[in-house]
C-alpha cells in the first residue's frame, strides 16, 4: 500500500496559519490539536538541513533500503542545525511556547527513512500518564505541557512519503481513543477493541488527519496528540528534524550525568548560544533505574 490515493482533507476549520497569526495557530493546537506553520524555514536553511540530517545519521549511505534511523540528539551534531538559533522566524515559534524568561535547549532529534521503509505505528510522545518515579529518558523529559511536535519535514510531508498523520481532536486528557478502538493499558497508543493492546498500525483510523507540508513548513503538534508516519513509498529519502526549546523555568533535575556528546556540544557552541545550554541536559537513552524491567526505546517518546 503507498498510499498515494489519499487527498488532503477539508476538516471545516483551518489548520496552516502564516508566521504572523501564531495566536491563531495556537488556538488551533488547542481547539484540534495541531496546526501548520507555512514558510518558517527558507529554502537555504533546508538545503543545509538537509545535508547535515544526511552527514549526521548516515555518513556514509549505509542505512540500506528500507530501514530508517532517529537521532535524538541532533543538534549536538549538526552546526547547520544551530543557524536555527539566528532565524528569526524559528525563535519567534519558540518564544511564543516558551515566553520570554529564558530558553533552553530541551531535545532535538532527527529521522531518515530510507525509500521502501515501514509505517510509524500510532502513539503519544507524553509520558505523563505514567505514575511512580521515572522509569526513562522519556519520563523525565517528555512530561512537560509543551507541543511535542514542532518539526520540520524537510522533504515535505505528505502520505506516500512516510509523511506525519496525527488524530484531530486526540489531545484532551480524557481522551478515549478512535471510534472502534480503545486505549493501550499505558495509554500510549491504540488498537482495535476486542484485539491484542499493541499500538495500532494502519491509517483506516477514524479522525486521521495525514498533513501535506511544504519542506520550508514547521508541522506543530499538541503534547499529547496522538500521531504516526505512514511508510515511505516513493524513490526519496525522507528526512525530518526539530529543536525543541523549554522554559529556562522548567528545571530537570536528570538522573544521567551528562553525556560526553552534550559536553562536546557545549563547548563548540558559540558564546552567543551559551545561553540555551546552561541547563541542558542532552539525553541517555538507555538510561534506566537500578531497579527497572528491560524496555524498548526506538521513538521520541
Ligand atoms: O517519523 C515520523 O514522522 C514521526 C516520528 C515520531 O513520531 C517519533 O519519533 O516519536
Ligand atoms: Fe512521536
Amino acid at each position: 500500500m503507498d498510499y498515494s490515493h489519499i487527498e488532503k482533507p477539508d476538516l471545516g476549520y483551518r489548520y496552516e496559519f502564516s508566521i504572523d497569526e501564531l495566536d491563531a495557530m495556537n488556538e488551533c493546537v488547542e481547539a484540534h490539536g495541531f496546526a501548520i506553520i507555512k514558510n518558517v524555514l527558507t529554502e537555504e536553511l533546508v538545503e543545509d538541513l538537509r545535508k547535515s540530517v544526511v552527514e549526521v545519521l548516515d555518513p556514509d549511505g549505509t542505512l540500506g533500503a528500507g530501514n530508517s534511523f532517529t537521532h535524538t540528539a541532533f543538534v549536538e551534531h549538526s552546526p547547520a542545525s544551530w543557524k536555527l538559533f539566528d532565524h528569526e522566524p524559528f525563535m519567534r515559534v519558540n518564544r511564543f511556547y516558551c515566553g520570554d524568561g529564558g530558553l533552553t535547549i530541551h531535545r532535538s532529534a532527527a529521522i531518515i527513512r530510507n525509500p521502501g521503509s515501514d509505517p510509524l505505528g500510532w502513539h503519544t510522545d507524553w509520558h505523563g500518564f505514567a505514575e511512580g518515579p521515572p522509569q526513562n529518558a522519556g519520563d523525565v523529559l517528555n512530561k512537560f505541557s509543551l507541543p511535542s511536535g514542532l518539526w520540520f519535514y524537510i522533504t515535505g510531508s505528505f502520505p506516500k512519503h512516510g509523511g506525519l498523520a496525527v488524530i484531530a481532536d486526540s489531545h484532551g486528557l480524557d481522551w478515549e481513543g478512535p471510534e472502534g478502538f480503545q486505549l493501550t493499558p499505558d495509554k500510549r497508543s491504540f488498537h482495535p477493541i476486542g484485539t491484542e493492546p499493541h499500538s495500532y498500525v494502519g491509517f483506516d483510523v477514524p479522525g486521521m488527519v495525514p498533513l501535506f507540508g511544504e519542506p520550508t513548513d514547521q508541522l506543530v503538534f499538541a503534547t499529547r496528540t496522538y500521531h504516526a508516519a505512514f511508510p515511505n513509498r516513493i524513490d526519496r529519502v525522507r528526512l525530518s528534524c526539530g529543536v525543541g526549546f523549554r522554559p529556562k523555568a522548567y528545571k530537570i533535575d536528570a538522573p544521567w550525568p551528562l553525556p560526553d556528546t552534550a559536553k562536546a556540544f557545549i563547548k563548540a557552541l558559540p558564546e552567543r548560544y551559551q545561553h540555551y545550554v546552561e541547563e541542558y541536559t542532552g539525553i541517555q537513552n538507555d538510561w534506566r533505574p537500578d531497579d527497572a524491567e528491560p524496555q524498548a526505546d526506538a521513538m521520541m517518546g
